[in-house]
């Protein structure tokens, strides 16, 4: 059967500074979603990386004493490390220095100038090199960057120019006829900003003025702008030119997942760019509001700390799960360590581990009974079962709708039931009351709602869940996909006679 592919991505982060609680939280997310769609069979490429030309690194380069190129190689490494130590289950991490990109940066460049849509003319106007992006008088705020409220700098060069106006109806028409492309929250703001003011942007800058950076293909005293360069990174990511097959095969990305910061560049620059090169459009842009702690942006010089410190103190599955929970499309969201530590203490401590300990006790405790149960023997708890169903038979579509923490919600649901299944029946009563028929039906339905729950709950803490299904008797974690029928995956004598502890309570 050939499966379906799902190509999805982050936005690349300047390393000018280690990852942070803000960027692990589209991070985490984008992987919890890669590794949902990969249970459910879907053949996923999921792309990350770092962006690193332009002003902002050059300068911290120099800042530091770096040579930028050894700068970047250090600081691309802390984000692998980062990423590696928060089980993100990248397919490619990229990185705009490497020799493919570039030459994909040069060969979209050339197309977009034989397209007529590239022309030379004079910049003048404001830049805040934090954003790495260009401010009309009109949208700074006492003069001031309107995100970093730091001071602009005024500019005055020869550049290049995208022909962006021309691309106004073909953008309108484009949103009209894919109403799932722009991101539901910020679609009116968009179409209605695109129909005020789409000016052609400066996509360049002389060398003489910044030498960090892509040289053009038709004009090599001139290197491209970060963020034009920086956009291609998801051509270039699954082997445009180098490597036509992958690229047929995931191309356009289905689901681009980024933070409301860069919408602009995102949903009106990257198609407009795209079109006048000639590659298809993404199906979906979908953006988050910010992390904020204490009501502030959570950035890399405001508010939070390291990510290590994090991971240290609650263990990884706790901060993913924490930081999934927490997701919104819509709005922005207080990161908290109060209550981090009360909602997984109650959710993941309280009830998930507390229960998963309590039935291996008691299954180590009656393991011969248990063991030499015929399978025939075993009944089903329907309503255990149909919850169960019922969550799997939406997980795709609360996926896609990019519901991920109204899934968890869900699966939680089936958590909670299952906890109260046990508490209401009672099996250890049942066992020194030597009704065993009763006993095995609990025991039995319990780990088989287990087995599943742990599938269902593996993407987004899959340590954990990795433990579990080792001690359930599986060698490796199922996908979702891969479990059978209800009441056909658990053997009484696989299951390990031992006492997890799953998560310590914070
Ligand atoms: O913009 N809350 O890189 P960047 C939520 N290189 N998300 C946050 C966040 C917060 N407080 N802080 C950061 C760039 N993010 C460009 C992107 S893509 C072709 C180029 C996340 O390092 C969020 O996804 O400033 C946001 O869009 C992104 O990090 C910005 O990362």
């Amino acid at each position: 059967m050939a499966y379906k592919k799902f190509y999805i991505t982050t936005p690349i982060y300047y390393p000018n500074n280690p990852p942070h609680i803000g960027t692990a939280y589209t991070t985490v997310v984008a992987d919890v979603i890669a590794r949902y769609k990969q249970s459910l069979r879907y053949d996923v490429f999921f792309l990350t990386g770092t962006d690193e030309h332009g002003m902002k690194i050059f300068r911290e380069a120099k800042k530091r004493g770096f040579n930028v190129k050894e700068f970047v190689d250090k600081q691309a490494e802390i984000f692998k490390k980062t990423w590696s130590k928060l089980l993100i289950s990248y397919s490619r991490f990229i990185r705009t220095t490497e020799k493919d990109h570039e030459e994909t940066v040069k060969e979209i460049l050339k197309k977009m100038y034989e397209s007529g849509d590239i022309y030379k003319g004079y910049y003048e106007g404001f830049y805040c090199v934090d954003c790495e992006r260009y401010y009309t008088p009109k949208d700074l705020k006492n003069e001031l960057c309107p995100i970093h409220l730091r001071p602009v700098e005024k500019l005055r060069m020869e550049s290049y120019f995208f022909k962006l106006s021309a691309y106004k109806n073909k953008l309108l028409k484009f949103y009209e006829e894919n109403p799932e492309f722009l991101p539901e929250r910020y679609k009116n703001e968009i179409i209605s900003k695109v129909k005020e003011e789409l000016r052609d942007i400066s996509i360049s800058r002389p060398k003489k003025y910044l030498e960090w950076g892509i040289p053009l293909p038709f004009d090599e005293n001139h290197v491209a702008y970060v963020w034009i360069d920086a956009l291609l990174n998801y051509v270039s990511g699954i082997g445009y030119r180098r490597n036509e097959k992958e690229f047929s095969k995931y191309w356009p990305p289905d689901m681009q997942l980024i933070g409301k910061d860069i919408l602009w560049f995102h949903t009106v620059i990257w198609p407009a760019m795209l079109m006048s090169a000639g590659l298809k459009l993404p199906k979906r842009i979908l953006a988050h509001g910010f992390i904020t702690i204490g009501g502030r942006k959570v950035s890399k010089s405001a508010g939070a700390r390291s990510l290590d410190y994090y991971i240290d103190k609650f263990g990884v599955d706790i901060l993913r799960y924490y930081l999934v929970r927490k997701f919104s499309p819509f709005k922005d969201v207080e990161f908290n360590e109060e209550e981090l530590r009360s909602m997984t203490n109650a959710e993941l401590a309280n009830t998930l581990g507390n229960f998963v300990t309590r039935a291996f006790a008691l299954y180590s405790r009656y393991n011969e009974i248990l063991v030499f149960t015929e399978k025939h023997h075993l009944e089903v708890e329907e309503k255990l079962k149909n919850a169960v169903e019922k969550v799997i038979n939406n997980a795709d579509r609360f996926i896609e709708e990019l519901k991920v923490k109204e899934l968890i919600e869900e699966i939680m649901r089936v958590v909670f039931m299952l906890n109260n299944y046990f508490n209401e029946k009672e099996p250890w009563k049942l066992a020194k009351n030597k009704q065993y028929e009763e006993f095995i039906k609990v025991m039995f339905n319990s780990f088989e709602t287990l087995v599943h729950i742990a599938a269902l709950l593996y993407p987004v803490i899959p340590q954990s869940m990795n433990s579990l299904f080792n001690y359930l008797g599986f060698e490796k974690p199922l996908k979702i996909v891969e479990l059978k029928e209800y009441g056909k995956n658990i053997d009484f004598r696989r299951i390990e006679k031992i006492k997890p502890i799953l998560f310590a309570k914070l």
